[in-house]
């Protein structure tokens, strides 16, 4: 399952990850926490959904047709994280014994339009951080959250640990923001050890929904059974592919493009 918003465009959120969730494989249900007003070159709007109706959904698919792992990306209110919140302790989704649980700190569009009110985000680390499997914050939302500033290795290390120190039980710091890099690398921390995934730099800028589309193929991997680590390898491999095959819609940033996967198999 997906709780995310709806992008207009076609290119990230609920509409990514459906994408991302039929090629892979698996089933995709989703949540709707929010309707987008946008196009390639920027958000101008959104309609949040009543924080009961996020839950509802969440309900309703798990009376029926059962989840194998959550992840959620734009949660646009405070009101709708509590609601999420409330729902994932009640039906055992995240925490160590409960449903896998993907939490991308979605804050803004990759043009800085904002896509959570400003007061949800204490409310989105202290409710789902700690309920979480795996954290998946971009360098930009790595700075709102922990005021560091990630420029080389060892800032990206330190950013993992103060992620982590909010609880989830791992945090993947991801690095395809840092410019400077030649790879484009991800640093993933349990606590104890640090894992690294590296990946060729793919330049275009036709990169909407990157982080959506990696954190989607990591839940796919995680609803069939596999290891944080080993989910997120797979979720790397997926994105850096679904970069390599973007393409040009609109006048701005076109969407990553997972349809590679329908010639090729991971
Ligand atoms: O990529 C983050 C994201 C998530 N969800 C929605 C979005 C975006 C970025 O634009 O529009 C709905």
């Amino acid at each position: 399952m997906t709780i995310a918003g709806s992008d207009s465009g076609g290119a990230a959120g609920l509409q990514s990850d459906l994408r991302t969730f039929a090629l892979a494989g698996v089933h995709g249900t989703s949540a709707v926490t929010a309707v987008t007003v946008q196009n390639s070159l920027g958000v101008t709007g959104f309609h949040p959904i009543p924080p009961e109706t996020v839950a509802g959904q969440i309900r309703a698919v798990v009376e029926d047709i059962g989840i194998a792992a959550v992840k959620t990306g734009m949660l646009a209110t405070a009101g709708i994280i509590d609601a999420i919140a409330d729902t994932a302790l009640d039906l055992r989704i995240g925490g160590p014994d409960g449903t896998p649980f993907l939490v991308d700190p979605v804050c803004a569009s990759q043009h800085g339009d904002p896509l959570l009110t400003p007061d949800a985000l204490d409310t989105l680390l202290r409710r789902l951080f700690p309920l979480a499997w795996v954290v998946t914050p971009n360098l930009d939302e790595v700075r709102l959250i922990t005021g560091i500033e990630v420029v080389d290795d060892a800032t990206q290390r330190d950013a993992a640990r103060a992620l982590h120190a909010l609880g989830p039980r791992w945090a993947l710091v991801k690095g395809g923001h840092l410019r400077t890099a030649v790879t484009s690398t991800d640093v993933l921390y349990d606590g104890t050890d640090f894992l690294e995934f590296e990946a060729r730099r793919i330049d275009t800028r036709h990169d909407h929904g990157a982080g959506d589309t990696l954190g989607a193929a990591t839940a796919c991997a995680l609803a069939h059974g596999l290891t944080v680590p080993d989910a997120i390898a797979f979720g790397k491999e997926w994105v850096t592919r679904s970069l390599a095959a973007a393409y040009p819609v609109g006048a701005g940033h076109g969407p990553v493009n997972a349809s590679w996967r329908l010639r090729e198999r991971p």
